[in-house]
């Protein structure tokens, strides 16, 4: 099948870099979103977002007059919806007790409405969010029907996920194998040929739901794989174990590898997806409930270890380094970070936070330093919360001539321990019990 022109609704991290990317191979595309604010910025040339390789692509596309900006979907040939499916915030689920997170469908509920005016007999209609299983077919499918079409027979609708790390996302769009999920056999084919404009890894086709689970699965394993590193770091601080040296041994066997402990585990896909699961069938996850408690608990350990370090949190200055979700990303969203300040704050502490890739962020609670000197100088103690590369690579002898600070505390295992002990710094890091 042929397409020439596609709707994408939602110009997030994902819609933005999968608009320009399918302009750039020639398609006449139309993105949607409902915020005036980033229309008139793309509109303008410019974009709202931080990822490498997006904006030079996004440009050469505008240039080409191959890329508009829109607040209303319009008709097209194959629409891509790519908004938001984030937890609610002010409900919660329970089974037997134990309480969960509920997906918070509207935003594609909004976007499906949005196409049913314009849905034509031939369309493709793409769902790339990540949702709940049977999103597409129970939620979906129902809405774009009100247009009196068929799906499947007279429209062909699928489920597609994104799978690119962020950071990445322009390398990983094209070359990351792709699951095209069809709710009948044709138009899994027709997701394939829209991908084929620019997918240079594999494109396997399947059914919807299994695609919405592979993309579950995936976010999921990798959520309990941390959850269990996380887990190893309080336990060897319980057996006077580091950690990171025991996960560097076990990880010398052929078929372990273990993850990163850290502070927690944030960002809008791993610590959000594998609720899905959870409220779909609460009583078949129990393992993957309790990986999300742990991860969502590590905030707490961090706490835990700033007192060791300071003896008692009331009125100690901390200098936190870093506040976004991962390393060498702008993306504040469900950071561990931000919630390890606030715990230390609701237990005393002074904390000034530094984020060179966001440094004017505005969040609730949390106090901003103007910059990494500000954040420190006087200090009791400099916390690393986020491995960024520029962190990593500090010298502990230039920061100590900064700083009143005579201890450091990494979460991330950014440092060497031994180089901060020289420069006179007691040194703690997280799941490090010989190291104190
Ligand atoms: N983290 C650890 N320890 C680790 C690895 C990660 O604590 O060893 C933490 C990170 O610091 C961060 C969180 O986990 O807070 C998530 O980071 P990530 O790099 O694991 O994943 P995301 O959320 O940036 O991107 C994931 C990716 N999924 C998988 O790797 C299975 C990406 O491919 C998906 O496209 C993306 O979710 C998404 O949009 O779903």
């Amino acid at each position: 099948m042929k397409f020439s022109k596609l709707c994408v609704i939602g110009l997030g991290y994902i819609g933005l870099p999968t608009a320009a990317t399918f302009a750039m191979h020639g398609m006449e595309v139309v993105g949607v979103d409902i915020n005036p604010n980033v229309i008139e910025i793309l509109n303008r040339g410019e974009i709202h977002i931080h990822e490498p390789g997006v904006h030079e692509t996004f440009r050469k596309a505008v240039h080409a007059k191959k890329f508009r900006a829109a607040l209303q979907t319009e008709t097209a040939d194959a629409f891509i919806i790519a908004v938001p499916t984030p937890f609610k915030h002010e409900a919660l689920g329970e089974y037997r007790g134990i309480a969960y997170k509920l997906a918070d469908m509207q935003a594609v509920t909004s976007a499906a409405e949005s196409i049913v005016p314009h849905l034509k007999k031939g369309n493709l209609v793409i769902l790339e969010s990540t949702s709940p299983p049977r999103t597409t077919v129970d939620l979906v499918a129902p809405i774009l029907e009100k247009s009196g079409l068929k799906a499947g027979s007279d429209f062909f609708l699928c489920y597609s996920p994104e799978r690119v790390l962020p950071g990445q996302i322009m390398k990983e769009l094209v070359e990351n194998a792709r699951v095209v999920g069809g709710i009948t056999p044709e138009s899994a084919q027709a997701g394939q040929d829209l991908y084929a404009a620019f997918v240079k890894g594999q494109i396997v086709k399947t059914d919807s739901t299994t695609a919405e689970m592979v993309k579950l699965m995936e976010n999921t394993h990798r959520d309990v794989n941390i959850a269990i590193a996380n887990e190893f770091s309080r336990l060897a601080e319980k057996f006077g174990v580091d950690v990171w040296e025991a996960i560097a041994l076990a990880n010398l066997h052929p078929r372990i590898k273990i993850l990163s402990p850290g502070p927690g585990v944030g960002g809008h896909c791993i610590s959000v997806d594998p609720w899905f699961f959870v409220e779909a069938a609460p009583e078949l996850s129990q393992l993957i409930y309790h990986a999300r408690q742990v991860n969502d608990e590590q905030p707490r350990f961090v706490v835990k270890k700033a007192r060791q370090a300071l003896g008692e949190l009331k009125n100690k200055k901390i200098a936190a380094l870093g506040l976004a979700y991962k390393p060498d990303v702008d993306d504040l969203r469900e950071s561990p970070a931000s919630e390890a300040i606030r715990l230390l704050q609701k237990d005393g502490a002074q904390v000034k936070a530094w984020e060179p890739f966001k440094p004017n962020a505005q969040l609730k609670e949390i106090h901003m330093a103007a910059s990494l000197e500000d954040a420190i100088q006087d200090a009791d103690l400099i916390l690393l919360l986020v491995k960024h590369s520029q962190f990593a690579a500090l010298d502990p002898h230039e920061i100590q001539k900064q700083t009143s600070a005579k201890i450091a505390l990494d979460t991330v295992n950014g440092w060497t321990a031994e180089a901060w002990k020289q420069q006179g710094f007691r040194f703690f890091r997280l799941g490090d019990s010989k190291n104190k």
